[in-house]
């Protein structure tokens, strides 16, 4: 169907959940559940549906640079669009699945500077109560390609005061606001309260791991997020707070109490794939009922 400023976007549903996915970017913009009823994801007032332009919210896919690339911070798959190569009702899992393909283009090539050959699938599976996401490459031309990773997820929240981050204790992280300088986090749980933007490096299980975690303590609700530490390591951790607000134009100054980028992805040792070579990956993003008590 057609979504906002008419670009095209498909809904899966279950019986108790929906997702939206714009071809622009293969961005999903909205993941429900509780009867479809409770929105997990932030997407700007301000947001521009526009070619080109990233859609600020949801889940940005950055690929294949995080940061400032070659030509577009943060890669171009974001920018441009999918096409749908595959859709799945599972009947058994109750689940539905999208399969999203892009392919190396002169656009592409040109905005990344060689002549690479690839062909990136993006799989969205909707279940009755969370999201699994696949991300894969190919290699499939003549020379090595090599890409950073990173699903840029802005998650809803009640309210900036009343969220915490669980499962980022004792791990190093860039501080992007102090000169990337390299900071052990000492806290179990991580608050904000003024901008943030941590890369934390190879967040991978040690003893009593303690899972990714976003709790909201005004909805009464904990987002799990699980990934493949193997391939996507990484997490950051982003808010933009009061004056990043101000000088982002599609973005509302006081937008930044209602969301958290906890973003997974693989951007401190980027991947190198050799030809023919498939990288894949996946994360999932699990809400549940806050238990009535913290785990001790
Ligand atoms: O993931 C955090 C970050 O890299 C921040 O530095 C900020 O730039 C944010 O991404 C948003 O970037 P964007 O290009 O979407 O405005």
């Amino acid at each position: 169907e057609s979504g906002k400023n008419n670009l095209p976007k498909v809904v899966l549903t279950t019986p108790n959940s929906l997702c939206e996915v714009y071809l622009h970017g293969a961005h999903i913009t909205s993941f429900k559940t509780n009867n479809k009823k409770v929105e997990h994801l932030f997407v700007s007032e301000k947001s521009i549906f526009q070619d080109l332009k990233a859609i600020r919210g949801g889940i940005p896919l950055i690929w294949p640079q995080f940061g400032p690339g070659s030509i577009q911070t943060h890669g171009f798959a974001r920018n441009i669009d999918w096409e749908i190569s595959r859709v799945f009702v599972n009947d058994k899992s109750q689940s539905v699945e999208i399969e999203f393909t892009l392919h190396s283009s002169e656009y592409s090539q040109k905005i990344w500077g060689v002549t690479n050959e690839f062909k990136t699938t993006y799989t969205v599976t909707l279940h009755a109560d969370h999201l699994d996401l696949g991300f894969d490459v190919r290699n499939v031309g003549q020379i090595p390609i090599e890409f950073q990773l990173a699903f840029h997820t802005y998650y809803s929240i009640s309210d900036i005061e009343n969220v915490h981050v669980l499962g980022l204790k004792n791990r190093d992280y860039i501080d992007k606001l102090d000169n990337m300088k390299i900071v052990k986090e000492q806290r179990r749980e991580l608050t904000v309260r003024s901008e943030v933007d941590s890369v934390y490096l190879n967040v991978v299980p040690e003893q009593n791991y303690q899972p990714l975690q976003l709790v909201d303590l005004g909805r009464k609700q904990t987002v799990t997020l699980t990934y493949d530490y193997q391939n996507i390591p990484d997490v950051v951790v982003w808010n933009p707070w009061i004056e990043k607000s101000k000088k982002m134009d599609d973005f509302q100054d006081d937008e930044y109490k209602q969301m958290i980028c906890i973003e997974v992805g693989v951007i401190n040792k980027p991947i190198k794939l050799t030809t023919n070579q498939l990288f894949q990956t996946k994360h999932s993003i699990i809400p549940s009922p806050m238990p009535a008590k913290e785990p001790s």
